[in-house]
């Protein structure tokens, strides 16, 4: 991963968040993605939500796979943990990671070819953990960093930059997520941060697996006439379901809703997320109609965006484990490892 450390000046007036940092501090090294490229403008947003949540950047793990896509940690939160890992196994490593430290704030990064060609099997599986991870899909319907094939997003129909037809079905990730029982589920263009930051904040806060996939335009490879994840195409057929706003506790409430219908969820931080139904017959809390919604619109062209279904009901992966509150470096060695007495009595119950 190539590595440009940014000149760290800071202009004295910066705002300063809860915790005394900058948005500078939330910052990683100088990117070296193509100018104009969707994952910079996420960056921008993950650095937007890190700050304005006052979190302390060395108590968060940032996770990747291999793509331009699984670069983008090296951009932000220069600070906290890190671990790029091989391409499409960044689910496993993330889950064990969040397994061994519940303490840890977890953001995944990955781009479509990395989830949903050769890591589809890990992806499917941790929705169906439920880690507290937040899962960020920068999709850009193809293989950014090998020079612009079609990922298993690509619409069919959709050309590539030469004029060649996708004859392939495409796998759509936020109907998989619905699908799998992920319990946060939204969609997002990198173009729209005033969307993206509330959403990427609440997936954050959540308790669980925050799938979050954010239309992300590659602009050497997939940015033309006949793709369907140009900036042109998304911000012509991007319709909001749902407007999110998080609010968390210690702010002064403010959100102002002159219409439509407001809905509550509370987050297990005590935060909550304001949701507001722009279309009438949206409802982000029902997982077949959230499902049936999105598909209706997709068969006309049209992306949905926005908080598209969230639950709180299910256990995470920590209460269906019935594991130790601690984070395990945490553990006495002898508690962690017992010795060999208590290995023979553990494999004696498996004889
Ligand atoms: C095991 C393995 N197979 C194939 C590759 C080649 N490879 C590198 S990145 C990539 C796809 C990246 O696409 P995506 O995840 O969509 O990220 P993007 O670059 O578009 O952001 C592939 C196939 C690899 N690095 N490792
Ligand atoms: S090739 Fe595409 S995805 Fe990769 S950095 Fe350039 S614009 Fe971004």
């Amino acid at each position: 991963m190539s590595y440009i450390t940014k000149p760290k000046v800071h202009h004295p007036s910066l705002k300063r968040n809860a915790i005394g940092l900058t948005r500078r501090d939330y910052e990683g090294s100088l990117t070296t993605l193509c100018a104009g490229c969707g994952h910079d403008s996420i960056t921008a947003a993950i650095i937007q939500a890190f700050w304005e949540l006052d979190v302390e950047p060395h108590k968060v793990a940032k996770m990747s796979g291999i793509g331009c896509s699984s670069k983008t940690p090296a951009y932000f939160l220069r600070e906290a943990h890190g671990f790029n890992s091989v391409h499409g196994r960044m689910p496993s490593v993330a889950t064990g990671a969040a397994a061994a430290n519940r303490e840890m704030m977890m953001i995944g990064i990955s781009g479509d070819g990395d989830s949903l060609s050769i890591g589809l099997g890990q992806l499917c599986h941790a929705m169906r953990r439920n880690p507290n991870l937040l899962y960020v899909l920068e999709n850009n319907g193809v293989y950014g960093l090998t020079k612009g094939q079609f990922s298993a997003s690509a619409d069919p129909g959709s050309t590539s930059k030469r004029g060649e037809p996708n004859t392939m079905a495409s796998i759509d990730s936020v109907l998989l997520a619905l699908n799998l029982g992920a319990t946060f589920v939204a969609r997002s263009f990198s173009g729209d941060k005033e969307q993206l930051v509330p959403i990427l904040k609440a997936g954050l806060a959540h308790k669980g697996f925050a799938f979050v996939d954010v239309i992300s335009p590659c602009v050497t490879f997939n940015d033309h006439v006949g793709s369907t994840k140009s900036y042109a195409y998304t911000r012509k057929h991007q319709i909001e379901v749902v407007h999110a706003d998080m609010i968390i506790p210690r702010d002064e409430i403010t959100a102002q809703y002159a219409a439509g219908e407001v809905h509550r969820v509370q987050l297990h931080d005590d935060s909550w997320i304001m949701l507001r139904k722009v279309e009438d017959d949206y409802d982000p809390t029902d997982r077949d109609r959230a499902y049936a919604h999105i598909r209706a619109h997709q068969r006309v062209g049209e992306v949905p965006t926005g908080l598209l279904y969230v639950g709180t009901d299910l256990a995470d992966m920590h209460e269906q484990m019935g594991t130790i509150p601690e984070a395990l470096t945490d553990l006495p060695f002898e508690d962690l490892c017992p010795g060999d007495a208590a290995l023979q009595k553990l494999q004696e119950r498996f004889r």
